[in-house]
């Protein structure tokens, strides 16, 4: 029996409006504010003063100056100015051990999460509330919005990106001793001008307050193997550090970062070429 041409559409029709809302549905919800914002980032706040006792913070206050630059701002005609929530804020610095990184975020997790003594973003104050959360006011600056927040590319002016940006510059601001720079050589512009990396934090690093900028260009363990220390994007960087006087190191594919990547993906190809090499066995063996 053949359908009807009628109930042929309409049955295209439900699957393509059915897929039309799957996609949506999720994307949509994603994109209002973090339901629980407040819980989420005070709960965040009084958890860091465990992490850091010595640090004196008033995490009411901290949301209080949060919750009302967004919400002053929140026509996305302006940046949101988080000026007084950062002076609220009496950030400690380490003297070393500063780790940037562009379009490695998760390989930059967990190589800190297994106790190198790397210093993040995501390990200041700012960074530890708000990693992985969605803000927006509503246009009639009544409070958040947790409907829906538009993305960053479709606004010039997005609150996210703001304190981010705002973020950055003060950790690069803070940024001595030795300091690595982390980049993903599978990637065509690992070192990207328009990048946080590249266009806020690396102006604002000090040649006098940096002892070294080490660049670690690190590609997927089975590639594409695109840049590296000599190829590319990575060339230029180097080419501005020197230019500005800064002590410079960079290293293709470090050693700890590929065995990493094996532990966390052992079935990779190449992983199994050096399954028996003795650094790999090793550092299994203190897993
Ligand atoms: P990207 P960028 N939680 O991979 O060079 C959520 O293109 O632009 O690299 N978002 C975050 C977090 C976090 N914990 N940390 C940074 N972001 C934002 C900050 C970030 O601001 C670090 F110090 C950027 O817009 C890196 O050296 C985006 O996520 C540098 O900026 C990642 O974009 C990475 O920025």
């Amino acid at each position: 029996m053949s359908s009807s041409p009628t109930s042929h559409y309409s049955g295209m029709s439900s699957v393509t409006v059915w897929f039309i809302m799957f996609l949506l549905g999720p994307v949509q919800a994603q994109l209002g504010t973090t339901p629980n914002i407040k819980h989420i980032v005070v709960g965040r706040c009084y958890n860091y003063i465990t992490l850091y006792p010595n640090m004196r913070l008033d995490c009411e206050d901290i949301w209080r100056q949060f919750e009302e630059s967004v919400v002053r701002q929140s026509s996305f005609n302006e940046t949101v100015d988080y000026h007084q929530m950062f002076s609220a804020i009496n950030q400690t610095w380490p003297s070393d051990g500063f780790l940037f990184w562009s379009k490695t975020r998760r390989l930059v997790e967990s190589y800190t999460s297994i106790g190198r003594d790397f210093w993040t973003l995501a390990d200041t104050l700012v960074g530890y509330l708000f990693t992985g959360l969605v803000w927006c006011g509503r246009e009639d600056k009544s409070g958040f919005n947790f409907k829906s927040c538009p993305t960053w590319a479709e606004i010039k002016h997005h609150p996210v990106y703001s304190l981010w940006r705002q973020a950055s510059l003060n950790f690069a601001e803070m940024a001595r001793g030795n300091i690595t720079v982390l980049l993903n050589g599978s990637i065509r512009n690992a070192f990207n001008r328009e990048s946080m990396f590249g266009s806020f934090e690396l102006d604002a690093l000090d040649p006098c307050r940096a002892e070294s900028v080490n660049i670690k260009v690190v590609t997927d363990l089975d590639g594409p193997f695109i840049e590296s220390c000599n190829q590319g994007s990575v060339v230029d960087l180097i080419q501005i550090l020197r230019s500005r006087g800064f002590h410079w190191t960079c290293t293709d594919n470090d050693e700890s970062l590929m065995i990493l990547q094996c532990i966390q993906n052992p079935k990779q190809s190449s992983c199994q070429k050096c399954a028996n090499s003795f650094s790999l066995r090793r550092s299994l063996k203190m897993n």
